[in-house]
């Protein structure tokens, strides 16, 4: 349902079940956070990427499943609290960079998914839907959060409200997208991505994902203060260190994430 591979410090995490559109089942919720944790604890891994196997990014929760566990009379089963949101969680709040490859249609929680990763390349094959009024349900999975801050309040009302799919051209015009790139292009350049993020400064990587998440709902004394906070222990690292010294060399600095 997952595969998971590491290699130049970089794990990537596909979602594996293209017969159903990389929907997603409890099994493979708890799969991909599994992977997801791996990474975020292994410190080999330096960035993480994250895509689809086949035509779909992920169509969001794996519809079978759900009507199985309505006519049960097991309603959404926890599921967003138990599975959606600690994923959503840990891709925001781990301390290094994850990049989404997305290369084909993101539906509802996987759309969400997307919107969770700090960085998104999409393929011009790839589409946003967010699917959930499509079905009566509200958005989840964060992107009632995410989706806002990435193409403003307004846009984002429109694309939940409505559901209309959004193409990787308008996906980009709207900020949603850093890059769209040929289909057959996608994985080499989403992974020369995740590979220069992987060679990056780490901790200051994961300075910067703190900073911009804390600064989204607070005050600027407030946000100024913990930019000094985060400012002094970057100061601290070698990476740091070692790139003050190859400047004034007029060397490439090497960065090794300490
Ligand atoms: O507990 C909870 O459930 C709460 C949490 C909710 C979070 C959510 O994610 S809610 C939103 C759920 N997702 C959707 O509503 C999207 C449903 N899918 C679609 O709208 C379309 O399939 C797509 C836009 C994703 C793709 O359309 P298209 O025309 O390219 O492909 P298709 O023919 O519709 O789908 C291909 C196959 O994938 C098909 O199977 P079949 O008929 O060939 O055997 C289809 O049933 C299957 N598939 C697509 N999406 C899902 C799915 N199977 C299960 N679950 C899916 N979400």
């Amino acid at each position: 349902m997952i595969r998971y591979d590491v290699a130049d410090a970089v794990a990537a995490i596909t979602l594996d079940r293209p017969d159903a559109m990389n929907s997603l089942t409890v099994e493979a919720k708890s799969a991909l956070l599994g992977a997801l944790r791996e990474a975020a604890g292994d410190t080999a891994v330096r960035a993480v990427l994250l895509t689809g196997a086949g035509r779909a990014f992920c169509a969001g929760q794996d519809l079978r499943e759900h009507a199985d566990n309505l006519e049960a009379g097991r309603g959404l089963a926890d599921t967003v609290r138990a599975h959606y949101n600690p994923i959503v969680e840990l891709i925001a709040t781990m301390a290094k960079p994850v990049v989404a490859a997305v290369n084909g249609v993101a539906a509802g929680a996987g759309a969400s998914l997307a919107f969770a990763c700090d960085l998104r390349v999409a393929s011009e094959k790839a589409r946003f839907a967010l699917a959930f009024s499509g079905i009566g349900l509200a958005p989840d999975s964060g992107a009632s959060w995410t989706l806002q801050r990435l193409v403003g309040p307004g846009r984002a009302a429109e694309l939940m409200l409505l559901g209309e799919p959004l193409d990787a051209a308008r996906a980009l015009e709207l900020g949603l997208v850093t890059r769209v790139v040929p289909a057959d292009d996608l994985q080499k350049t989403a992974r020369e991505l995740a590979v220069r993020l992987a060679s990056g400064p780490t901790l200051a990587y994961a300075a910067t994902k703190r900073a911009l998440a804390y600064a989204a709902t607070h005050s600027l004394p407030d946000s100024l203060a913990l930019e000094a906070e985060l400012q002094d222990a970057c100061a601290a690292t070698h990476d740091h260190l070692d790139a003050t010294r190859a400047f004034l060399a007029k060397e490439r600095p090497v960065f090794n994430g300490r």
